[in-house]
């Protein structure tokens, strides 16, 4: 089953700014009225397209969520303390804007009777007992993080059921693309940063510990699709299916830049999950959706990308799509 795609409708995406959530805007502009709503703490500001409204507020304050939710159809649920270790550090902080705005937001969207497509992550399974993953797996997450994205996962299921809200939740794998930035973006774009500085690109552990990395233009298409199927009141994986292993990624982005930087070793990381990959099969039948980028093409236009930035200030802001534009 396929869907068609999301028109005409007046939309809220929170986090709007952020990595995502901007990739996601550009997308949705073109054919619909969009607002953004963000606290602009890691958000961008100069990430987002002149034709958005934008409420410069917290997804935590009911104020500007009712403010910012009044009459949409569709809200896409973006906004999070994306740092797994911060969680870590400050569980209850993180709490609230992981799980308690989001049961807010839900609450709003019952409201509106809006449509709710909410981020979650692979987060909610822990360590994987099999792989790839599918959504029956074992939900045992390792950090508060985790247990954030999965009782908003699960409060995202009961609001279909219980009050018949049209709700999707998309469990991300390892999500890597352009304007990923800042320490908790994750081990792409750090590698990245590394090779283009010539410094050494630092894996921790042994580097055969493997992920699952899906192009933030894919999730963009994940979400089109979740905006508009019937198959509600469920969680869908969003990832490749293939996994690579860090060390591999760290000799690919090597490659990739043509940089002579080292790979070193440190520390593993505590608590790091071993393996990691989607079986997407659950979101290939109800939404259609397969993801489009190898982490190989991924990776070199992540790389022209920057080229491109750097010598030219205005370049690079769109995404640049390696394979195919979003269908
Ligand atoms: C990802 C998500 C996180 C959560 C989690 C669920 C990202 C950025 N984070 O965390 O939000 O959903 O999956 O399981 O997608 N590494 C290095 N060197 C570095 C940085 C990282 O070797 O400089 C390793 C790290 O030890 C880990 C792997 O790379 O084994 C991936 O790390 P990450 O922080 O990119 O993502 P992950 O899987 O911890």
């Amino acid at each position: 089953m396929d869907s068609p795609p999301i028109r005409d409708e007046t939309v809220l995406v929170t986090g709007g700014a952020g990595f995502i959530g901007s990739h996601l805007v550009d997308a949705l502009v073109p054919h619909n009225e969009v607002r953004v709503l963000d606290s602009f703490t890691t958000g961008d500001r100069t990430h987002l397209p002149d034709d958005v409204t934008v409420i410069d507020g917290d997804v935590r304050d009911p104020i500007a969520l009712q403010q910012s939710a009044r009459g949409v159809d569709v809200i896409f649920h973006h906004a999070a303390v994306v740092s797994v270790s911060r969680s870590v550090d400050e569980p209850r902080q993180s709490n609230r804007t992981n799980l308690e705005a989001s049961l807010l937001l839900l609450e709003q969207a019952r409201q509106e009777d809006a449509r709710v497509v909410v981020a979650s992550s692979a987060a909610v399974y822990g360590h994987p007992e099999e792989l790839p993953l599918t959504e029956t797996a074992p939900t045992n997450p390792t950090t508060p993080y985790g247990v954030q994205k999965l009782a908003t996962d699960q409060y995202t299921r009961l609001y279909e059921d219980l009050y018949g809200l049209p709700t999707v939740a998309l469990r991300y794998f390892n999500v890597y693309g352009p304007r990923q930035q800042g320490p908790y973006s994750g081990v792409i774009s750090t590698f990245l940063e590394q090779a283009r500085a010539g410094d050494p690109i630092t894996i921790e552990g042994d580097g055969q510990q493997s992920r699952d990395f899906v192009h933030v233009s894919d999730v963009v298409r994940a979400n089109m699709r979740a905006a508009t199927t019937d198959a509600v009141g469920e969680a869908y994986n969003i990832g490749t299916g293939q996994r690579t292993s860090i060390l591999t990624l760290a000799e690919t982005i090597r490659s990739a830049t043509g940089s002579s930087s080292p790979i070193v070793h440190r520390e593993p990381r505590a608590g790091d999950i071993r393996h990691s990959s989607a079986d997407t099969s659950k979101a290939t039948r109800d939404l259609g959706f397969t993801a489009r980028v190898g982490l190989e093409s991924g990776v070199r236009s992540l790389v022209g990308d920057r080229r491109e930035r750097s010598t030219d200030e205005t370049a690079g802001a769109g995404l640049e799509e390696p394979e195919e534009r979003f269908g």
